[in-house]
């Protein structure tokens, strides 16, 4: 089996107000395959209060929308660790 997954350090995110819900927009490093990208999502998208969780493996940007009232942002990144990856800003 391919071991295409890394584990890393945590990293302080972004936030910017979007419209319906806020965006977070993260970095994360490590995601080099389709099937990291459906990890990193998967990790996000079942956070409660977490809308949805969109992966761009080409800029390794992960957008994140999410109801500020119900989600705890300090959780994304842990997330995305436990799921073996690493937030970088
Ligand atoms: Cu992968």
């Amino acid at each position: 089996m391919a071991r295409c997954c890394r584990r890393g350090q945590s990293a302080q995110p972004k936030e910017t107000q979007a419209g319906t819900g806020t965006e977070m927009a993260l970095k994360v490093e490590g995601m080099t395959c389709a099937h990291c990208v459906a990890a990193v999502e998967k990790a996000l998208s079942k956070m409660a209060g977490v809308k949805s969780a969109k992966a761009d493996l080409a800029n390794n940007m992960v957008t994140v929308t999410y109801d500020p009232n119900t989600a705890n942002t300090a959780d994304f990144a842990r997330a995305v660790e436990q799921a073996g990856y690493r937030v970088v800003g």
